[in-house]
Parts: C-alpha cells; structure tokens; sequence
C-alpha cells in the first residue's frame, strides 16, 4: 500500500512526500510585492511534498483582491525570490499558481479604474475583498466588459511571461489556476461564457483559453514543471456549467499529451462539500480518459481531505492530496499526520490580510 510519506515524482519535480500545501489566498502583499514574512511562513511549511503559492496575479488586469502579490513587476520578482530561497533552503519544493480573476474583480483594483474583463459581460453573484485602512470588506464585484477578440492573444502572452518570471524568481514549476470561477474557468462554462466567437459555443471553443494558455506555458518553461488546477463542479465565484462531464472529458483529452507534471482537482464546491446534490460528477471517469488519451500527469486531488481519507483516495490510484485549512494552522503537517495529530484549529478571522497573527504564529509540534 502507498502511503503519504512515500517519495513520489511529478513531471520534473522530485517531491518527498504525496503531502500538498494547496494555493491558499492570504492577503498579506501590500502593493501587489510579496513580503519577508511571505518567506518565513511559507519556509515553515517546507516539509510539504510540494507547496502551492497562494493564487498570484499574472497582470495588473488579472488582480480582483486587495493585497494579493503578483508576477509581473521586477520588485514582485525580487520579493518572490526571498520566499523560494528561504523554501529551498529548508529542503522543499514550491510552485507559484498563475492567476487571472477575470471578472471577480473590482474597478478600484483595476489599472485605471477600469471595468474587469470577462468573456460575456455578465457580472458575478460573488463578492471580492477590498482592504481598507487594514480591514477587509466583501464587496461585489463589479459590472465586466467582454474581451475583444484582438485581446486574446496578450492574455496567453501574459501567462507566458509570468511563467518565465516565475522561473526567474526561482520557483521549481507553475500552477495554471484554471479553477473557481476565474477567468479561465468563466471561459470553460456555460453560465458565464456567451461568445459566438471562436472562444465560445460549443466546448471545443470554450476550452480554446484553457488550451492555448498552457500550450503557452508548457512551451515556455516546460509541461514536466506545469500543473493545472481545476474544479469542475464548484459553485465558487458564481461558477457553473450546465453540462460539466463531457466538457472537462474534452479539457482531459487537450490535456494528456502536454507534457504536464501534475492535474489538480478541487472536488465538489471549493471549501465546503465534496458531493452536490444536483451536480453530480464522476472524477474516475475523467482520469480514466485522461489515462486511455495518455495522459501520464500526477494526479491531485482537495477539499476537505483528513488521514484516512487521503489514504483512500491514494489506494484508489490519486497521487498527490492537497491540503488548504489544515496547512493554514499546522505548518508541520507532515509530522501530525505521520503522528495522527492532534492538529491546530485554523483562526477564520484572520485567512485575510493582516500579519503574523494567525499566519506565522500556529506552533509546531515541539514548540506546542
Ligand atoms: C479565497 C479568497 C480569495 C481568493 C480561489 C484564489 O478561490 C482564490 C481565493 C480564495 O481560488
């Protein structure tokens, strides 16, 4: 039997452990520029088989939260560097996940006071986080304007360029973060996508953002060091699809001869439950196509895993398990689950914005 603590390989990393930190947004990056206290916490997370960087905005237009860092400007570069050295010098491997909100955003984080873009200019049922004065506020987000389709061809190219950046500042690979209803995703489906262009319609043009990007990528940096994120039933953002099996079959079949180290899955609705009632969706399905088109990535999976859960799914054949609320408050995970626990609560009030408290500040085991 395969356990977590066994050594696995994705692509071209080498990770230690089947143990995943899952991208977890945090809101402590003041002007878009990761800070030290980014390096210290992320440096005690290390002994993760591989950590995910919070989602991290590819382009100015890509942002929709205050004070979530970017990859785009050369002192975000610089302040990415402090964070993968301090990782690496612990002995641990990290990706950073590219990210564009699409239309969950807000004017007031756009360049210029802009409207956010989006594939249809449908607004979001969902609500973004403004920091003002230090205190966070959900507000909505705001009305999107659709993209043109001369547009396209500079978004793929900002990914591209985030992906070289992100091996500039020392990162071992990417996350494309094509999940919760951003804006790949809000290209991918049904509810917010209304193109007749070349990028909407029927799936195959649906896809065509998701394709096009992480040919871009993976020709840039390599497919061994790029993973994907996806979530294919998540209401999250508003997100929804009205037929999302054969759409992500079809995402499974581009995918599989690309190259890539790692698929992730967020199953079910992201941060709550695995199963939806009237969203039913069968994940062994899609690995099975994703397998039979030869698709030989690692398989990720999230939301909402414990020990003996993450054992299951590795029995049935899932290779990496990441974990997002139990890394925010037990930054020596790998130890508390080799040990059963006891594991730290996670403090809601303080996931957003703020410093040290409730981000560097949950004790280790020996310290406890
Ligand atoms: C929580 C708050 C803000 C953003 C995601 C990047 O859901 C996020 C996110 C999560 O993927």
């Amino acid at each position: 039997m395969t356990t977590l603590f066994e050594p696995i390989s994705a692509g071209r990393l080498q990770l230690a452990n089947r143990i995943v930190m899952a991208p977890l947004t945090r809101n402590r990056a003041p002007g878009a520029v990761p800070t030290p206290l980014m390096a210290t916490y992320y440096a005690q997370r290390a002994s993760a088989g591989l950590l995910i960087t919070e989602a991290t905005a590819i382009s100015h237009q890509g942002q929709g939260y205050s004070d979530v860092p970017g990859l785009y400007a050369p002192e975000q570069i610089e302040g990415w560097k402090r964070v993968t050295q301090a990782v690496h010098q612990a002995g641990g491997k990290i990706v950073v996940q590219l990210w564009h909100v699409g239309r969950v955003s807000h004017t007031e984080l756009q360049p210029d006071g802009g409207a956010p873009v989006a594939p249809s200019a449908i607004r979001a049922k969902t609500k973004t986080v403004l920091i003002k004065e230090g205190v966070p506020t959900f507000v909505e987000t705001s009305e999107p304007r659709a993209l043109a389709l001369d547009e396209m061809p500079g978004i793929v190219d900002d990914y591209r360029r985030a992906a070289l950046a992100a091996i500039e500042a020392g990162f071992d690979g990417v996350e494309i973060h094509a999940a919760n209803g951003y804006l790949i995703d809000q290209f991918l489906k049904t509810g917010s996508n209304q193109r007749t262009d070349a990028y909407g319609g029927s799936i195959e043009n649906r896809a065509r953002l998701l394709q096009e990007v992480t040919q871009a990528v993976t020709d840039a940096i390599g497919g061994d060091r790029t993973g994907i994120r996806l979530s294919p039933v998540t209401p999250a953002n508003d997100a929804l699809d009205t037929d999302p099996q054969p759409l992500f079959e079809h995402v499974m079949r581009l995918l599989a001869p690309m190259g890539l180290a790692y698929v992730h899955f967020i199953e079910g609705a992201t941060g709550g439950p695995r199963e939806i009632a009237d969203r039913p969706f069968d994940y062994l399905a899609l690995r099975e196509t994703f397998r039979t088109a030869g698709g030989r990535a690692a398989w990720m999976v999230n939301n909402g895993y414990d020990l003996a859960l993450a054992e299951k799914s590795l029995e049935q054949g899932a290779d990496l398990i990441a974990f997002g609320k139990l890394y925010i408050a037990n930054p020596d995970l790998v130890q508390r689950l080799k040990q059963s626990g006891p594991f730290n609560e996670p403090d809601r009030a303080t996931f957003y914005g703020g410093g040290e408290k409730g981000y560097t500040d949950y004790p280790a085991l020996a310290a406890a």
